[in-house]
């Protein structure tokens, strides 16, 4: 299979990119404690998938409030800051671009990894099912608790301060997780969403938060820096959402209005719910560029942007076991697996040691 559309270039807001494969935001819990410090191992991680197009941080904790899960990374103090330069100087150094993915993670908290023992924070106080990544093993989500209009208003200037420092990092640009059932998308859907004041009960209302972000975060950066993730169908976390299709419509509608560089869609996420849903409208209704995410092989890939179903696509799990992935789908090589056993957490085993291909091609001579 040749691959006439995957590997042109195009631009991205305003970074001409060689070719379509982005590296999506991918979780791996390994930042230096404490403090949630980006460190060597991560430099070289980051440095070792520089032939991604762009590469999309992994979901990186606004505040401390933010923080959802052992171990994940932060922007909010200088050490964060100082951690991030080297990631970002090294993809650069490497010809790559990154963009960091600024994260709250609302409701999908504990208490044990929050300040002084707090109860972690969401649109309304209802728990999500299942289990929290704490620094004590895996321990039931709690009751969180509602947030008043005033809390708001701070984590809003949460993500103005984050984007702010994202810049002092590097970064060549943010992208809002408003995906997999954080703070953001908590307000969006009516699942989570029982709010009866100016941020619930209407469309209008729940997209409100996301908006006053967007517009915080643009106003930091620009829009064509910036890009935002969700997950219309998504149920991870406990998400539900009666009528995806008005919300999201209107939301990107509402979104043109800050020229966003993208839309990153995570149509599929090994989970989703049986919902119809029509991501090829939301796409013509975007007026930036359209990264689809979940489950994509190379000749999806391919298929999706020559049917201008998407621009970019973005790919997670092959990139853990594949540094060199582009290269790979262009040769029409094979892809190593990636074990499941050391996505999250522990050292450089499972993230810095799989091999490109040129290096495993010298082990098999
Ligand atoms: C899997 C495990 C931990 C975090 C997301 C940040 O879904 C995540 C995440 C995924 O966006």
């Amino acid at each position: 299979m040749t691959y006439e559309n995957l590997f042109t270039s195009k631009l991205l807001g305003n970074l001409a990119l060689p070719h379509r494969i982005v590296m999506a935001p991918l979780t791996r819990s390994r930042s230096a404690q404490p403090g949630d410090v980006p460190q060597k191992m991560n430099v070289e991680y980051y440095g070792q998938r520089a032939s991604a197009a762009l590469i999309i941080s992994e979901a990186t904790q606004i505040s401390p409030q933010g923080k959802g899960y052992a171990f994940t990374p932060g922007i909010h103090s200088n050490a964060q800051i100082e951690g991030w330069k080297k990631i970002t100087d090294e993809v650069h150094q490497k010809g790559s671009k990154i963009f960091l993915q600024l994260w709250h993670v609302g409701r999908i908290s504990h208490s044990s990894l929050q300040k002084g023992g707090a109860l972690p924070v969401a649109p309304s106080a209802i728990a999500p099912k299942g289990q929290a990544f704490t620094y004590d093993g895996m321990l039931d989500f709690e009751t969180p608790r509602a947030l008043s209009i005033e809390d708001i208003t701070d984590i809003v200037d949460q993500f103005t301060q984050a984007a702010k420092n994202a810049k002092a990092a590097g970064f060549d640009g943010v992208e809002i997780h408003a995906a997999n059932g954080y703070l953001l998308d908590q307000f969006l859907k009516d699942g989570t969403n029982k709010r009866n004041d100016r941020y619930g009960g209407s469309i209008e209302n729940r997209i409100r938060l996301t908006l006053e972000v967007t517009k915080a975060v643009t106003e930091v950066w620009g829009g064509q820096q910036v890009g935002i993730r969700i997950s219309p169908t998504g149920t991870f976390n406990s998400m539900s959402e009666s009528a995806p299709t008005p919300l999201f419509d209107s939301l990107i509608e509402a979104l043109n209005s800050y020229k966003l560089a993208y839309l990153h869609v995570v149509e599929n996420f090994g989970n989703s719910s049986d919902t119809e849903f029509d991501f090829v409208n939301l796409r013509k209704k975007f007026n930036g560029s359209y990264i689809a995410n979940g489950g994509y092989t190379a000749q999806l890939a391919e298929e999706s942007i020559s049917e201008n179903k998407s621009d970019f696509i973005a790919f997670g799990v092959p990139f853990i076991s594949n540094p060199d992935l582009p290269l790979r789908l262009r040769e029409n090589a094979a892809l190593s697996q990636a074990d499941q056993n050391t996505f999250y957490g522990g050292d450089e085993k499972g993230y810095t040691d799989y091999p490109t291909l040129a290096e495993q091609s010298l082990v098999s001579v």
